[in-house]
């Protein structure tokens, strides 16, 4: 039986890199950190599982990386996950974004060379390295491979570009299995409510329940629901009398480009580059991309909503101090060297978001 630890389990992609290791029959032990309430809700069908155990620990704490590595240093495979992920949070806490994005990942590294701990090691590197630069091809389209210059545009993507630097230096250094994936950004059901497609997706789930709860609009006004907003942030509607108030969706930046794929599919990438041969870095893509109006117009058409421009207001709130306009990967390597392809589609992804959020 093979071992695999992963940091960061709790997040998105631990749990579903969870059900893939614990389906393949791995012992899998996931590192959480303590928190006053329960982080664990996308692994509450894991927990019994014998396969599966979680260990207290703390990614920019020395001491905790150096335990669990230590108690389980016959570990196969090592996956740094943990991070303080979220783009706009890195520019209001900078340092602690520091502290674990990038130092956090050195703290791995040294400790699995100071044990002896002989795993191979995976590094969640991020598209967000490419940040304001990308290459163009024959036909004039923009891409980012595995040859495109770093040009980071928050304090996240330089922690990351830190960590995965740190990842090549000990490959090299210390002839260590160690792999970055640069994965695009991926979705899914498990998405953090603080990401823009989730915040959408949850909030065009909620506003469909709310819309076809079977209770009257305010009366005099015709059946069209655009009709009844009369505050520019809320919408309204009466219920045996009560006036109901909901919020409109409150955005940022809807012109940016990414290259959004299914969270499930970019799992397995990272498992697969631990099972090469050879440590190296890949990107993980689908290869297309769309602005956050596109996945806007895919998840209100999934309701029945065409024109949406009432229901979305754009909040200075949630601006950037600097931006990533265009994100486009190109994931020629991994299809030819893993024989990784994406198995959803944008308006799939999109769907099945939608469609978890209106449950
Ligand atoms: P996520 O949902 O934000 O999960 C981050 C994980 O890191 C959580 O388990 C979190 O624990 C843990 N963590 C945070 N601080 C920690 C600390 N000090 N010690 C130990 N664990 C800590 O992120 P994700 O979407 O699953 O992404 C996984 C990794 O891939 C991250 O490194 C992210 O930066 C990177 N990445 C993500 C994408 C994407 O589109 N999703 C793309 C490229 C790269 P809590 O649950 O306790 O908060
Ligand atoms: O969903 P986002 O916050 O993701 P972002 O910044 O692309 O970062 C994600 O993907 C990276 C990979 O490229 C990961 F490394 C990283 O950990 C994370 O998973 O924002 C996407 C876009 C941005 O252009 C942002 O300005 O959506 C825009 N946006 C517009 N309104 C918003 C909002 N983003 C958020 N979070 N919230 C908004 O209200």
């Amino acid at each position: 039986m093979k071992k695999a630890i992963i940091f960061g389990v709790t997040g998105q992609d631990g749990s579903h890199l969870s059900d893939l290791l614990v389906k393949k029959n791995y012992k899998v032990i996931g590192v959480t950190r303590r928190c006053s309430t329960d982080n664990t809700s996308r692994l509450k069908h894991l927990l019994k599982d014998s396969r599966f155990h979680l260990f207290e620990g703390d990614i920019t704490d020395p001491h905790s990386v150096l335990n669990v590595l230590s108690e389980h240093a016959n570990v196969d495979e090592v996956y740094n996950l943990a991070a303080q992920s979220h783009v706009a949070v890195s520019f209001k806490q900078p340092a602690l974004t520091w502290d674990i994005t990038g130092k956090g990942c050195l703290n791995i590294l040294q400790s699995m060379v100071d044990l002896k701990v002989n795993a191979r090691f995976y590094q969640a590197s991020s598209s967000e390295m490419f940040g304001k630069n990308y290459d163009v091809d024959r036909s004039q389209n923009k891409f980012q491979n595995e040859d495109t210059k770093f040009m980071p545009q928050s304090p996240y993507a330089i922690a990351k570009c830190a960590a995965h630097h740190l990842t090549r230096l000990f490959r090299e250094a210390y002839g260590m299995h160690a792999s970055a994936g640069i994965l695009f950004n991926h979705e899914g059901e498990r998405r953090g409510e603080a990401f823009v497609t989730r915040k959408i997706t949850k909030w065009v789930g909620e506003y469909n329940k709310w819309k076809e709860s079977g209770v009257k609009y305010i009366k005099g006004l015709h059946n069209d629901f655009e009709g009844f907003i009369e505050d520019p942030d809320l919408l309204y509607r009466v219920n045996h009398g009560k006036i109901i108030i909901f919020p409109k969706l409150r955005l940022g930046n809807l012109e940016a480009f990414r290259d959004w794929g299914y969270a499930g599919d970019y799992v397995e990438a990272m498992w697969m580059m631990l099972q090469q041969d050879s440590p190296e870095d890949y990107v993980i893509c689908t290869g297309e991309t769309y602005t956050i109006r596109e996945f806007l117009d895919v998840a209100f058409n999934h309701v029945g909503v065409k024109d949406w421009s009432g229901l979305v207001v754009q909040d200075p709130e949630f601006y950037r101090p600097a931006e990533v306009d265009y994100l486009r990967g190109c994931n020629l390597k991994a299809k030819e060297k893993l024989g990784w392809t994406p198995k959803h589609s944008f308006a799939a992804l999109v769907e099945l978001m939608v469609e978890a959020d209106s449950k």
